[in-house]
């Protein structure tokens, strides 16, 4: 009866250790992943676009110039002339290949389109003095 209890006893042990064993053997589970917020990256600030390009406007100002006087463009570029508040207009010398002339305005902006190579000068009729020129390569 004792040798029996006794004996009890060590199978219960070893039930436990067996117990204890087969806990430890279950493969631990790997640690959660951090959830850390993702990093937040500030990116780089985008580069600011480039105005449209200054070099394809001609401005009629209102003190009575051309700017720029000189403009040098591609073949095919397109050109905006833009008129301020005063009143001029856009007479383009005898060039063959020149654009159609520009009549007067004000607060207004017009495009020609320099399809032709070569040196196309202009002139404001109603400011003598007033001129500019157009070179297309
Ligand atoms: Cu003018």
């Amino acid at each position: 009866m004792k040798a029996h209890h006794q004996l009890g006893s060590l199978v219960l042990v070893v039930v436990l250790s067996a117990a204890c064993g087969g806990g430890g053997g279950n493969s631990p589970t790997s640690p959660a992943t951090p959830s850390s917020p993702a990093p937040t990256v500030t990116p780089p600030a985008a580069p600011t676009p480039p105005a449209a390009p200054a070099t394809n406007e001609v401005i009629a100002t209102s003190a009575n110039t051309f700017s720029p006087a000189s403009l040098t463009v591609a073949k095919g570029t397109t050109v905006t002339f833009t008129f301020k508040e005063v009143t001029h207009d856009v007479a383009f010398d005898a060039t063959t290949g020149a654009p159609a002339n520009i009549a007067a305005s004000s607060s207004t902006a017009v495009q020609r389109l320099f399809a032709t190579a070569g040196a196309f000068g202009y002139q404001c009729t109603l400011h003598p003095g007033m001129r500019g020129s157009v070179t297309v390569n």
